[in-house]
């Protein structure tokens, strides 16, 4: 190991830029080339489970939950072992009688090895497969023990280490992150009174009213039994024939129709708990609450046509997006806001905060901000920690209880029970990733995969023999709020859930008219999906009842003419008809380009001076700036200087970039013109919204690609920036950055798109 194998990590080490915290658990370095001569030393000792407060802190500086160190195992200077820890001397060869006779079964070696292969498969979740997860923080930011005993509400500045997975509902595990669908946004607060799991979605209202329905729903929406289309999709006959039967569906029909079904990233998107829970405090007090996620850099989405394109050139866009921000440092954040309200607000609102359809608009009850979660590590081992997670909504600690919404009813049942199939046993909560960073000390006993060793001769209370342990918390552990219940034994909807219609129109109303049109749009096309006629128009009838302007230009697209609407089931007179924060644009975030990835298109006989120093300012500010040519690798500029291409105009189109740059130097351009992939590269970023920043002759490029500067309206379009001359790049870049933040530029929007 000399200096260059020094050399050699250092390298490594600069094209993956690791954050600090993770670099020696990857092996970094040591992965040059492997220890010689090394004697087999014993395996690392196991650390004894650290405590809580040690386990804050390393949540917070990025060391996730001080208790997984020690499961944690590193193979870095070990020798390859069996799971029974003998060193295992070939791994390249079946024990054979003979070198050309048969394989023997005494071997050991490749039957543990293959046998475990056999058995990797789990079963995927049911719902909610697809997902990417990472370890954080929660940090209150005041005591909010006036409303809940709940552990991280406890303290001003209280920190309590969490595991987030985001997920899509309907696809398979392998299946592509940017389809449309709701995204499930699941918490778990490793608090010092027990696992508390928030299991929300980025939508906060739900499809239907009662769990009785959630397996139609999801039998509806997953692929067709008979020949298993679609994959990922809701475009299909079956799905909009239950939404049209259930005009329950509607409001969150319209969510998932809109922008915020398809997110830019998972690290802009909001977090909903959905349901109403229950804040208890310490004198046993009940108020109702929702939970809400807000993202620091505010709610973004793709477009449609970019989604889609986006699925063919890196299904893992959402996971790669949130694993590279972590590992780059830019630690993703969202505030946590509640809102706190009275049963008597309750009984008074038009709406049920039973009913898991309505959301309550912020002029009734705003949002109080309560703390930030900060997530700032990525796990070591995605099956271990991903895929092994299991939330849970029945896993409340004390300060949180449930309200009688009958869709959370079920949920608390399901979520504990479908564990059992998918992770093989009733001792999940055991898996490393599942535990508690309390200790557990219960009457409940072996069980498939029992890891705890319970001492003693007592698994049984009341007793003696164990001096009455372990032994009832009374009112310090969790006590259900007491809450006075009577009523017949029925089958049922209280009246209020009849309406289906009043706060999908109010979701509607409040969208932007960009918004609108895009929700349209995504009707429109999934419609268009329909192999039965009969289901799109009983779509529509029920969509008449949200908007006829809406229903009417869906069918114009859809060439039907209108059908009479749905009858209504009950007509409410709102207490808001327009809520502002129910728009996208509500949360833009700072405006700044931290983490927008821009695309430097570069050739032979570009510019190099301009480009270098335009990639300069744009990490400068945060941005990831990649140069993409017609090949990897060195290009040279025409004063000669070397470019290094780290992509190229194949294997990274337009749609993996929020911004592009196109250069200066007209022999460069003319290069980049002879490429039928640069001229769709500037026409797809076009045609999605983005900006573009033409240096000198690369205005070439806009004209052939038919681009103008001047919008439909006549206004100039603030997105497509030109600088003639190199003495004006300062100002053009300002005028860039400020335009990447503003993330889009819809304005230049037509519906059929322009290009
Ligand atoms: Fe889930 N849901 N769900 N769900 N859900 C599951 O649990 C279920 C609902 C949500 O990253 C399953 O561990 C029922 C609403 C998320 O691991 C399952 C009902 C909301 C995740 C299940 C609902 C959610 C799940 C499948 C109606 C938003 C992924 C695997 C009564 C508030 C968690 C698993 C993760 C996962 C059942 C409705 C969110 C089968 C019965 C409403 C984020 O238990």
């Amino acid at each position: 190991r000399g200096a260059q194998q020094a050399a050699a990590i250092d390298e490594l080490a600069r094209l993956m830029p690791f954050n600090a915290n993770k670099h020696k658990e990857f092996g970094c370095d040591n992965a040059i080339s492997p220890p010689v001569g090394q004697t087999l030393e014993s395996t690392s000792e196991l650390t004894s489970c650290s405590t809580l407060s040690e386990s804050n802190v390393s949540a917070k500086t990025g060391g996730g939950v001080a208790s997984l160190d020690s499961v944690r195992t590193d193979a870095t200077d070990q020798v390859l072992t069996t799971n029974q820890g003998v060193a295992v001397g070939d791994n390249q060869n079946s024990l054979k009688a003979g070198l050309r006779g048969p394989t023997l079964l005494e071997d050991f070696i490749l039957r543990e090895k293959i046998t475990h292969f056999d058995h990797e498969r789990i079963p995927e979740r049911i719902v909610h497969a697809r997902g990417s997860a990472a370890h954080g923080y929660f940090e209150a930011y005041e005591a909010l023990t006036e409303f809940t005993r709940a552990a991280p509400f406890a303290a001003a500045g209280k920190v309590t280490p969490v595991f987030v997975r985001f997920s899509t509902v309907a696809g398979e595990r392998g299946s592509v992150d940017t389809a449309r669908d709701v995204r499930g946004f699941a918490v778990k607060f490793y608090t010092d009174e027990g696992n508390w799991d928030l299991v929300g979605n980025n939508i906060p209202v739900f499809f239907i009213q009662d769990a009785m329905k959630f397996p139609d729903l999801i039998h509806a929406v997953k692929p067709e039994p008979h020949n298993g289309m679609p994959q990922a999709a809701s475009a299909h006959d079956t799905f909009w024939d239950f939404a049209s039967l259930m005009p329950e569906t509607t409001h969150t029909l319209m969510w998932v129709m809109s922008d915020r079904g398809i997110p830019r990233s998972l690290r802009m998107m909001q977090g909903f708990g959905v349901h109403t829970f229950r804040l208890i405090n310490a004198n046993g007090d009940s108020h109702f609450v929702k939970f809400h996620w807000k993202p620091k850099l505010g709610t973004h989405s793709l477009v449609w046509d970019e989604a889609v394109k986006v699925a063919g050139a890196d299904s893992d866009f959402h996971r790669r997006d949130l694993w590279d921000a972590i590992e780059a440092g830019e630690y993703p954040e969202w505030e946590l806001g509640l809102q706190i309200f009275t049963e008597a607000q309750a009984e008074s609102f038009s709406f049920d905060v039973l009913d898991a359809t309505k959301l309550i608009p912020e002029e009734l009850v705003p949002v109080t901000p309560v703390g930030r979660m900060v997530l700032n590590r990525n796990p070591d081992n995605f099956f271990a920690e991903t895929e092994q997670v299991a939330f849970c909504t029945a896993h409340v600690v004390p300060g949180i209880d449930f309200s009688n919404d009958p869709l959370l009813a079920g949920r608390i049942h399901s979520y504990l029970d479908t564990q059992i199939t998918r992770l093989g046993g009733a001792n999940f909560h055991e898996i490393p990733i599942n535990a508690p960073l309390v200790p557990i000390h219960n009457n409940q006993r072996d069980g498939l995969h029992r890891q705890a060793i319970p001492r003693g001769r007592v698994a049984y209370e009341p007793n003696s023999l164990g001096g009455g342990c372990p032994f009832q918390a009374g009112a310090a552990g969790f006590v259900s709020f007491p809450e006075p219940v009577e009523g017949d034994k029925l089958r049922g909807k209280p009246e209020k859930f009849a309406d289906h219609y009043t706060q999908a129109t109010l979701f509607y109303e409040s969208q932007t008219e960009v918004e609108k049109a895009h929700i349209i749009g995504g009707f429109r096309f999934e419609l268009s999906k329909l192999t039965v006629p009969a289901i799109r128009e009983r779509m529509l009838a029920s969509l008449m009842n949200v908007s006829v302007d809406m229903a009417t230009k869906i069918a114009a697209g859809l060439g039907v003419s209108l059908p009479e609407n749905m009858p209504k089931a009950l007509a409410i007179t709102p207490e808001v008809t327009i809520s502002p924060a129910l728009s996208l644009t509500a949360l833009p975030g700072a405006g700044d380009i931290r983490t927008r990835k821009v695309a430097i298109l570069v050739a032979d006989g570009v510019d190099g001076a301009s480009v270098m120093s335009i990639q300069a300012a744009l990490t400068a500010e945060g941005a990831v700036a990649c140069m993409i040519a017609p090949r990897l690798g060195a290009v040279q500029t025409a004063d000669g200087t070397l470019l290094l291409a780290t992509a190229t105009l194949e294997n990274s189109p337009s749609v993996l970039f929020d911004a592009l740059v196109l250069p200066d130097g007209a022999k460069g351009v003319a290069l980049l013109a002879r490429y039928g992939q640069t001229l769709e590269f500037v026409t797809n970023q076009y045609r999605h919204g983005k900006t573009i920043l033409a240096l000198g002759a690369s205005k070439a490029l806009l004209e052939k690609a038919g681009i103008t500067i001047t919008l439909p309206s006549g206004e100039t379009d603030p997105g497509i920036l030109q600088t003639a001359s190199v003495d004006a790049l300062d100002e053009s870049v300002s005028a860039f950055f400020v335009a990447v933040g503003k993330h889009r530029h819809p304005a230049r929007e037509l519906d059929p798109p322009l290009i």
